[in-house]
């Protein structure tokens, strides 16, 4: 029998049903018990009178029970005005207990108090809590909606390997597994394989899968495990093409979310769902270090010079609500010597590649990529990794249209969405000190 969710039980008034959940919580009084029934789409009341003969055996069943078993009930759903749950109730003729729970480690109702790791350690019961639940639909929604506008614009979706055989991009921050005799590599992104679908002539891809860093930093904004949103396409004529299609991207996903949620964002996460308008603003580095220096004192550090700092990023957030007054920022004029070799650079060694800073955090890089066999050749050279991308190399050999991408981390996106930590937006969060469960 197919099941049939709380949200569908307006549908079987006065009809006899199965109704399958959580017990969410049990009101004993005197001559009534009301049990709160909960599955994934809301909470439906269960009320069993005492005093009626046939219900003996429900008490007893009953009476045995704990909040957070499951259940299986066979009974009647009927109207009833005083319920304040929908105005029905389901009048059981059978209780079937298909789980019981034991004491959960903490209300997950009420998790003010309860450390972030205590919560990640029973990841399913946390996860349980409504606002937890409401980001997993939200996160869905955001994806779903670029999902939809790249099936539109005619992209199709892939599926590279995590598993590969050199440490790819940088040859920094990648895990290393063992692969029977010999190294194997758990992929830091999908950049090589987004590229090569390129020289396949695909012309327009994308894929949404895990990427893995070696990264041993706690921040509130990393994980050594992360979903990425990559794509790639060819026949661009700039990089602003690429920032371009990203500006319509998420404009896509954030009508759809604040559609669907931007009242509920707002009610339960306090924040406004803004969809940002065309073009988002663009600067280059060497003038944001200026407006920086100018409005808040900011100096970039020695090391830093060429790229940004998390600093550097939290006040470009503010920054960008002052002079434009928007959210999103792309920064373009990275310097080479910080950005991987294969962003393409113009005629006077500028980067055609750029970072995309939401509320404060970088969320995309972007860039057109060096299609050019020979100049993709002189840049490995250039970060010492002709080895190690070696098989790489070999794409651009054949034929390979001009061709850009970026990558949004979506972990990031929901985070900055709902105003949440790395731990939390997750669904489960993986750092350097967090493999289970
Ligand atoms: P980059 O390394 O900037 O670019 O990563 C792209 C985006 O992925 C997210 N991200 C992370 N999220 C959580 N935890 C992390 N440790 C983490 N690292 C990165 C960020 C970031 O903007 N190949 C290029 C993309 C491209 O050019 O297409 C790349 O991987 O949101």
């Amino acid at each position: 029998m197919k099941k049939i969710y709380v949200n569908e039980l307006n549908n079987y008034i006065d009809k006899e049903i199965e109704f399958s959940g959580f017990i969410d919580t049990i009101r004993d009084k005197k001559w009534v018990m009301f049990v709160i029934l909960r599955d994934s789409t809301g909470k439906v009341q269960m009320t069993i009178e005492k005093s009626e003969e046939q219900n003996k055996e429900l008490l007893e069943i009953m009476n045995d029970i704990t909040v957070e078993s499951t259940v299986k009930i066979t009974g009647k759903l009927t109207k009833n005005e005083a319920v304040k749950l929908g105005g029905i109730e389901l009048i059981p003729t059978k209780i079937e207990v298909t789980s019981k729970a034991l004491n959960l480690p903490f209300d997950y109702n009420n998790l003010e108090g309860v450390n972030i790791d205590t919560r990640l350690d029973y990841r399913w019961i946390d996860l349980r809590n409504e606002k937890n639940m409401l980001i997993r639909q939200i996160e869905s929604t955001m994806v779903q909606a670029m999902r939809e506008y790249l099936y539109q614009n005619d992209f199709t979706e892939i599926h590279t390997p995590k598993l590969i055989g050199a440490a790819s991009e940088s040859g920094s921050e990648v895990f290393e597994v063992k692969y029977f005799d010999r190294k194997a590599y758990l992929a830091q992104s999908p950049q090589f394989y987004k590229q090569m679908a390129m020289a396949a002539g695909m012309s327009k891809i994308f894929e949404v899968a895990p990427a893995f860093r070696a990264e041993n930093s706690n921040t509130n904004r990393h994980a050594t495990e992360f979903t990425s949103f990559d794509l790639e396409f060819s026949y661009i004529d700039s990089y602003e093409d690429v920032m371009d299609l990203e500006e319509d991207l998420l404009i896509a996903g954030l009508s759809k979310v604040k559609e669907k949620y931007g009242e509920k964002i707002k009610e339960v996460f306090d924040k406004e769902v803004i969809i940002p308008t065309k073009p988002f603003p663009r600067i280059k580095l060497k003038d944001l270090y200026q407006e920086l220096h100018e409005r808040y004192d900011f100096e970039i550090p020695t090391e830093d010079i060429g790229d940004m700092n998390a600093e550097a990023e939290k006040l470009t957030y503010k920054f960008a609500l002052e002079k434009y007054n928007s959210e999103f920022i792309f920064i373009v004029g990275y310097a080479a010597t910080k950005r991987p070799f294969y962003h393409m650079r113009n005629e006077d060694g500028v980067l055609q590649g750029y970072d995309l800073i939401w509320r404060g955090t970088e969320i995309t890089s972007g860039a057109q990529r060096e299609h050019r066999y020979d100049e993709l050749v002189k840049n490995a050279n250039e970060k010492g990794l002709k080895e190690d991308v070696k098989f790489y190399l070999e794409f651009f050999k054949y034929g390979c249209p001009p061709h850009g991408g970026f990558a949004i981390g979506i972990d990031r996106l929901t985070m900055l969405l709902l105003g949440l930590t790395i731990k939390n937006a997750q669904f489960i969060f993986r750092g350097p000190n967090r493999l289970d469960p």
